[in-house]
């Protein structure tokens, strides 16, 4: 089977970053490895009071296991990290994992709507770029791409602005960049992509919904990789993620109210194994 090893947080009430990955890759029919880097009584995004337990001490053993019972994945992806040291850690395990053989997936999950999370400054940006560098896919929001490039955030932009920041993020390093949550105009959501090698642009939209539901972000960062690990191309993997996000989203909005803090992806997760076993390698 693929193996994935994915390093983010458990929230563990919110439906984001590990209560999303987990389901949602093994849904795809590949093996997910977890490094969970702090336990949080909920997400950050909405709920007062919640605890932080931070697990970066953790990490370098975990490797150290895994390294000496030779362990290798075909993708390595990561999402919310919790501070500058757990980036530096991360990048670490890159050194020790990445292989020729395998890819990176940076999803950079640090801001929102021209702003940072609660939590983040500066100089966690600074080292997330760094982190990026090292990536072959990233995957921020405008936002996350701004701070990345250390540009003033605008959601007022047209395809070439994003073309042109997809150019100076592949030029940070990264061979194939990603701008999710893009949209035009009302009508249309999607992401944008540059192969960084072949000098092509590849897009995918659909139906904008007015809502902004949390969590979506991880959604597209898991299939996404999920996508790539299962061998479909770069617009193939964009397209898929795209379409299940949306379908997500879209499946979300009769329980909106109830789930404020989370998508309903769930409800999505059936469809998603029935067509994702065409690309599942058979022995
Ligand atoms: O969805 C990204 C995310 C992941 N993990 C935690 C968060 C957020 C976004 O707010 O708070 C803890």
């Amino acid at each position: 089977m693929k193996k994935i090893v994915t390093i983010q947080d458990i929230s563990c009430f919110g439906k984001c970053s590990l209560t999303v990955a987990l389901p949602v890759i093994s849904a795809m029919g590949i093996e997910t490895a977890v490094i969970p880097t702090a336990v949080l009584s909920t997400h950050t995004g909405g709920f007062k009071g919640y605890t932080f337990r931070d697990l970066t001490g953790d990490i370098p053993d975990i490797t150290n296991h895994w390294k000496s019972i030779g362990l290798k994945f075909n993708a390595i992806y990561t999402g919310y990290l919790g501070s500058r040291e757990q980036v530096q850690i991360v990048s670490q395990f890159f050194e020790d994992f990445a292989t020729d053989d395998n890819f990176i997936v940076v999803d950079p999950a640090m801001a929102d709507r021209g702003e940072l999370y609660t939590g983040f400054t500066k100089d966690f940006v600074e080292e997330m770029r760094k982190l990026c560098c090292k990536a072959d896919y990233i995957v921020p929001n405008m936002t996350e791409a701004s701070f990345l490039l250390g540009i003033p955030y605008t959601d007022d932009y047209d395809e070439d602005y994003v073309k042109n920041i997809l150019i100076k993020l592949s030029e940070l390093g990264c061979k194939y960049p990603v701008i999710t949550s893009v949209h035009y105009d009302s009508l249309k959501q999607g992401a944008v992509a540059y192969d960084s090698e072949k000098n092509q642009f590849c897009f995918s939209f659909r139906n904008h919904i007015d809502r902004t539901m949390h969590g979506t972000g991880d959604i597209f960062a898991s299939v996404f990789t999920g996508a790539v690990t299962l061998g479909n191309s770069l617009q193939e993997a964009l397209d898929i993620a795209v379409n299940f996000t949306a379908d997500c989203i879209e499946a979300t909005v009769p329980y909106a109210e109830d789930s404020w803090y989370g998508c309903c992806f769930e409800l999505c997760l059936g469809e998603l194994a029935e067509y994702s076993k065409k690309w599942i390698p058979q022995k």
